[in-house]
């Protein structure tokens, strides 16, 4: 829309009384609410932003203190949406300071001519929807209330602060500032005692250079927080030529990624390096000085496992050891609570340095908690602290503070937003809330927000609320609102992504750990920027799934459902697979489908070290099979599981399950051997029924040999792997031997009928597709042949088996005889427990290193495995997820 008629509309907004009447009200003139003037402005809708601050900026108007800078490097830390400005303005420094983001920030409003729509100096102190109306009307501490169609709230992740929750900061005679809100004018502390509270991002950046200045500075550590070099300087020439060679390419590939900074994913784990590799990737990370560098490009478990994680974090302790002097001050700098990266990594200059000075103290608070302000300091239970001024770095109300503390925002039926959020932040996509219409959140509780480059974020968000109110436009809708069903969909899959991360296992302020009494919840969206842009738009193809539209001459719309069913890490290999467009499987015939498999197979992440792998050869049913084993890196003797790979009796060896074997075998501490049965179609059935119990035989009678505890042996398998595990436990039983303590079957096939609902509802879609599997059927075994137990085990005599634990995958076409099979056996007295494992599909468990959220079922398998050899559930070496997805279910028969 041409500025002139842009001009005009924004006339167009009315005072009716007192009342000022627009279209938008905003809340906020930092980089959200200015790019949404913009935005709703150009989209010729009258807009308000309402801003309590005298000048644009949010959040970097009120963090003036010392040190103040941004830490994503500025290239990308920048507005992306004209490419204009992107050539108009030049940052000066690889992480430019407050000042020079602000005067941005100011350039961008002028630019634009922003400032004529914002209030300064104005606070709302109420929200509330008119249901007559159909409304926002707001009232202001300053002017005229607002009534607004839409409301939007543009205020920051970062920008309520957190009282000091100290008693006597009243009491104290000297000066106290706080980072969050420091003053404008220059605050002098050279020759000054000074303490600084909080070790945040704010007391890093802030304490080194204060330490220049004061003439004492006591630092008072709670918590230490990782903090790597900023090496600040020019920004660094390789990431100018990448952007400057394809600025729009560049950009691209930020608004895809997993944290709106345009690296790529890796790929190699920490234990497919050597320690000197390892050590090498660290050194040059050191010296990158880039948060989302070291986030993301080490090694790829690096992020989302702890033992990958723990490598790093040492690596990081060391350097702290090799800066600090004084070893009892690096260790207290030292932190050990939580994983890298769990909690807000900082970016320093010369922070650990600092504490080399001769003038700087660090007061460890774990060790001498804080009792009183007193007025003339700071008192700990073993020490008092005479000091002229207080710098409380001490963080914010992270998220929803600026949303819910500020002001009552009253929803329909009189509901109070704070209310609703009570036992944490509901969202629908962190955008919108249920029975609170025309209300969206920009970078909201439930957007990858503070865990994403801020800047590309909040423009995904602004162009996707923004479209939508052109939308709505067009076709006459007049409100909004987000289904209770989307958003309850919206919480299961935050709650699926909170397992990807070690986000989880810190107490933050991501988590609303740092404010006493606030609920506690893994509050900004962990599956990355490019999976949730993709989630966004695919709301919008799906006619607005999840959202109510109405409006008064135009008949309501209600797409309701959940956006997201699969499990986020299932969806990502799914949509990968579904963009390689591959032929189906079984168009390749029996020998290109094994070729197919073998190389596929070769592109996922190396299974992990275990204490030995032997390859050797068992006697089976008629003629030697060979295996492989893994033996576990305890010493022996282990009990044995007798493992059978997946493949539908045509595909795959004894090495082609070999990451899930190793998994296993370090999970639970036994030793796996994963028997090579003989495939269809030149060994139909039985063959592989037969080979497997004449293995299982042979191992259980040689386990000794094997370096195995005699005795009872256990049988697992995946898929047909599972099948045939099942087969084998009954055709034990039944000829006497070999005794089996217990049997696992992931996703096995356990009938031979395909009118289950599953084998519809999956049909296609989820990798084993019904096609697939009746094509398995056919080559393995002919129709007259598939009832008999050997093939379809749900149809033999279940009285007297081994205990079970049967997985089955919400998206997959065997669920349903899976589910049929552990009630059958149930029914018949067997002991059974159940993993419905949902959002999975038939592959799930099998990607180890892959599908993240397997760990949690893999964890249980390995525990139901342990107590059906009669060892005590976990080994202790690895630690299982806090919190499973999966839905678990025990019924002992
Ligand atoms: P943070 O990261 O929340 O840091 C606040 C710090 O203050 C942290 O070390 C806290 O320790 C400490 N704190 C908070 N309350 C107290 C009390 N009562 N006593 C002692 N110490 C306390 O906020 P920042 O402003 O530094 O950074 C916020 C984000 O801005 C940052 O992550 C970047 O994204 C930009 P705790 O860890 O809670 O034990």
């Amino acid at each position: 829309m041409p500025e002139a008629m842009v001009a005009t509309r924004a006339s167009e907004a009315t005072s009716s009384g007192n009342t000022l009447e627009v279209d938008v009200a905003v809340v906020g003139a930092g980089f959200a609410g200015l790019y949404l003037l913009h935005r709703l402005r150009k989209a010729g809708l009258t807009t308000v932003a309402l801003e309590e601050a005298g000048d644009v900026g949010g959040t970097w108007y009120w963090n003036r203190y010392p040190g103040a800078r941004c830490d994503i490097q500025t290239i990308d830390y920048s507005y992306t949406f004209d490419s204009d400005l992107e050539s108009t303005w030049k940052w000066s420094e690889k992480y430019a300071t407050q000042p020079e983001i602000l005067r941005y920030l100011g350039f961008v409003a002028d630019r634009y001519e922003l400032r004529r729509d914002i209030r300064f100096g104005t606070k709302v102190t109420a929200a509330t929807w008119d249901e007559v109306s159909e409304r926002w009307q707001l009232t202001t501490d300053n002017g005229a209330p607002v009534s607004c169609r839409h409301y939007i709230m543009a205020t920051g992740c970062l920008s309520a602060p957190k009282p000091p929750e100290i008693d006597g900061v009243k009491d104290f005679k000297g000066e106290v500032y706080f980072t969050g809100r420091w003053p404008h004018e220059e605050v002098k502390l050279a020759g000054k005692r000074v303490a600084v509270i909080g070790t945040g991002s704010s007391g890093i950046q802030s304490i080194p250079v204060i330490a220049e200045q004061a003439a004492q500075l006591t630092v008072f550590q709670r918590t230490p927080n990782f903090a790597l070099p900023a090496h600040n300087g020019r920004a660094p020439a390789d990431r100018v030529a990448l952007l400057e060679g394809d600025r729009a390419a560049y950009r691209e590939q930020a608004r895809w990624s997993l944290a709106g900074v345009p690296w790529p994913q890796q790929t190699v784990v920490s234990w497919q390096l050597s320690d000197a590799e390892r050590r090498e990737r660290f050194e040059t990370a050191w010296a990158a000085g880039d948060l989302v560098y070291i986030l993301t490009q080490l090694w790829a478990d690096q992020g989302v496992d702890v033992e990958g994680n723990a490598i790093l974090a040492d690596l990081i302790r060391e350097k702290i050891r090799s800066i600090v002097k004084d070893p009892e001050t690096a260790a207290a700098l030292s932190p050990h609570d939580h994983p890298f990266g769990a909690k807000r990594p900082c970016l320093d200059t010369n922070y650990y340095a600092t504490y080399n000075r001769a003038n700087v103290t660090l007061v460890n608070v774990r060790q001498e908690p804080i009792t009183s302000i007193t007025a003339t300091g700071i008192r700990t239970d073993k020490r008092t602290f005479d000091v002229d001024v207080i710098v409380f770095a001490t963080g914010f109300d992270a998220m929803t503070g600026a949303i819910t503390a500020v002001h009552p925002i009253m929803g329909r039926g009189g509901k109070s937003l704070s209310d609703v959020w009570a036992g944490g932040p509901q969202t629908y996509l962190g955008l919108t809330v249920a029975g609170f219409p025309n209300l969206f959140m920009i970078t909201g509780p439930g957007s990858p927000s503070v865990l994403s480059n801020m800047v590309p974020s909040i423009e995904q968000h602004v162009d996707w609320v923004a479209d939508r109110l052109m939308a709505m436009r067009e076709k006459g809708f007049t409100t909004i609102e987000a289904t209770e069903k989307a958003q309850a969909g919206w919480a299961r899959h935050m709650a699926d992504c909170s397992m990807l991360t070690l986000h989880r296992l810190a107490n933050t302020w991501y988590t609303g750990a740092n404010v006493p009494g606030k609920a506690h919840s893994l509050m900004p969206y962990t599956g990355g920027v490019g999976p949730y842009r993709s989630i966004c738009d695919e709301v919008v193809g799906h006619g607005m799934l999840g959202f109510r539209l109405t409006g008064a001459n135009v008949a309501a719309q209600c797409n309701d459902g959940e956006i997201v069913r699969l499990q986020p890490d299932v969806r990502l290999v799914l949509g990968m697979l579904a963009q390689m467009n591959l032929p189906p499987i079984e168009s390749f015939g029996a020998q290109g489908a094994r070729d197919f498999v073998a190389e596929f197979n070769k592109s996922r992440p190396a299974g992990r070290p275990v204490g030995e792998v032997v390859d050797g050869t068992l006697p089976g049913a008629d003629g030697p099979l060979a295996y492989r084993l893994y033996r576990p890196a305890t010493p022996g003797p282990h009990p044995i599981v007798v493992y059978f790979h997946g493949g539908g009796w045509v595909l795959g060896d004894e090495q082609s399950d070999d990451p899930l074997c190793r998994d296993m075998c370090r999970r639970t501490g036994m030793i796996f051997v994963s028997v090579g049965y003989r495939h269809a179609p030149e060994h139909r059935f039985p063959t592989a029924a037969e080979d497997s119990f004449a293995a299982t035989r042979w191992i259980a009678e040689h386990a000794g040999e094997l370096g195995g505890r005699p005795g009872p042996v256990l049988v697992a398998g995946w898929s047909a792997g599972g099948n045939i595990a099942a087969v084998t436990c009954q055709l034990a039983r039944e000829r006497g031997g070999p005794e089996i303590a217990g049997q696992l079957l992931v996703c096995p096939v356990t009938d031979c009928r395909f009118d289950r609902p599953s084998y519809n509802d999956n049909a296609a879609g989820y990798f084993l597709t019904r096609s697939l599997m009746y094509w398995f059927w056919d080559i393995y075994c002919s129709p007259a042949d598939r009832t008999d137990p050997r093939a379809s085990p749900l149809r033999g005599k279940l009285a007297g088996l081994p205990p079970a634990f049967v997985v089955t995958c919400e998206f997959d076409p065997l669920r349903d005889e899976g589910i049929a099979y552990a009630d059958a056996l149930a029914a018949a007295g067997v002991h059974v427990e159940r993993l419905q494992a949902s959002g999975h599909f038939h592959s799930s468990f099998a990607m180890v290193d892959v599908v993240i959220t397997g760990v949690s079922g893999r964890a249980r398998m390995a525990g139901a495995l342990r107590r059906f050899a009669g060892l005590s559930e976990g080994i202790g070496a690895q630690p299982a997820p806090d919190v499973a997805p999966q839905e678990i279910n025990a019924a002992a028969g």
